[in-house]
């Protein structure tokens, strides 16, 4: 009753109210109020038949129960006005809930005309979300008040994208092409969510979406994709080492993951699983990028997916460098 309440209040709660519900995120996308509505009213319809049948059953299991000198009266017959109604009424209840799902769902998969359109790629396990200039990021960036269209698809495995501030949430399918829309109302920083075990570091594939507040977002775009030009390479390749995911296999701290650590691997030889022996340099570097089965290293699983097509020779100097660096930045005693 108190959520059928809350229901029937909501569209009049003062907006201090509205932005905190007490067990979900605030709704900070213009669909997030439409999802919460059909939530709470599929909860208050729950809510209310469970205590309805939980309540009788007990009552019933009191006032009926097995006693001395009581005998079972007869089995009940057939009550044709009494089963119509049981019928009838969770019949519409559920043609009720079926209609208010199906329009929001309608809702959050119709983008209006004239969004923006963000690319969305997931692989084992980092997201690229990559920008109509070509800009790739690890994070997703989107302008306020602007309706934003991503157009998603997987390298690998199914991979789900789920934004709970926004109660966005969709698959992304190799092979084929999802989308999803949203609009957000608020500059801030929200978590962004794979929601389909995708494997081994399926709880790792995390990102942000960062909401830019009025003309931010194309400063933002701007800078972000001129980085190669404006950075060092040794900073750009790390920005790369984050944004192409090599962070959720490969430490920079020399703790071994999935792969190996970057940490001090530059110059040294390594044992292959083959037998024999390389020495990681430049042309070693640029071999696992972008041939990573051809040689691998001792001690690991063949894990790692090419990345023929997605980084540029450009990106593979920087990478390299960033590598070489981290030497430098941890000389050996
Ligand atoms: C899914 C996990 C994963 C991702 C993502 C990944 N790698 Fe790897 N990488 C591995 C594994 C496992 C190995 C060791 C097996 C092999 O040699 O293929 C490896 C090996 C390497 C090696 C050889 C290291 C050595 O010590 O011999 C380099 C260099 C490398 N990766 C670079 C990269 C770069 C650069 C990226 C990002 C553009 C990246 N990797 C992304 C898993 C990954
Ligand atoms: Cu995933």
């Amino acid at each position: 009753m108190i959520y059928l309440f809350g229901l029937l209040a909501m569209n009049h709660w003062p907006i201090w109210a509205q932005s905190k519900p007490f067990w979900l995120p605030a709704p900070e996308s213009t669909t997030a109020p439409v999802m919460d509505r059909v939530f709470y009213l599929i909860l208050a319809i729950c809510s209310f038949f469970f205590l309805v049948i939980v309540g009788l059953m007990v009552l019933f299991v009191i006032r009926y129960r097995r006693r001395p000198g009581v005998e079972p009266g007869r089995t009940a017959t057939h009550h044709n006005t009494l089963e119509i109604v049981w019928t009838v009424i969770p019949l519409l209840i559920v043609g009720l809930i079926f209609y208010k799902g199906f329009a929001a769902y309608m809702d959050m998969q119709t983008a209006p005309p004239g969004c923006y359109e963000i690319r969305v790629s997931a692989r084992q396990w980092a997201w690229q979300f990559i920008y109509p200039n070509g800009h790739v990021d690890e994070n997703l960036h989107v302008p306020v008040d602007e309706p934003v269209r991503l157009i998603m698809t997987s390298e690998d495995v199914i991979h789900g994208i789920a934004i709970p501030a926004f109660r966005v949430k969709m698959d992304l399918v190799p092979g084929m092409y999802t989308s999803t829309w949203f609009r957000a109302v608020r500059p801030g920083t929200y978590d962004l969510y794979c929601t389909e075990f995708c494997g081994d570091d399926h709880s790792d594939m995390l990102a942000l979406v960062v909401v830019h507040g009025p003309g931010d977002f194309e400063k933002w775009l701007k800078d972000a994709a001129n980085f190669l030009k404006t950075l060092p390479p040794a900073e750009a390749g790390e920005m790369l080492y984050r944004r192409r995911g090599c962070s959720q296999c490969h430490s920079t701290d020399g703790t071994a993951g999935t792969g190996p650590s970057f940490l001090g691997i530059y110059g040294k030889t390594h044992s292959m699983a083959g037998g024999e022996s390389v020495v990681v340099d430049d042309n070693y570097i640029r071999e696992s990028i972008l041939e990573p089965q051809k040689k691998i290293r001792a001690g690991y699983q063949p894990v790692m997916a090419t990345y023929q097509g997605i980084v540029s020779d450009d990106d593979i100097t920087a990478l390299i460098e960033f590598i070489k660096k981290l030497n430098q930045d941890n000389p050996t005693p």
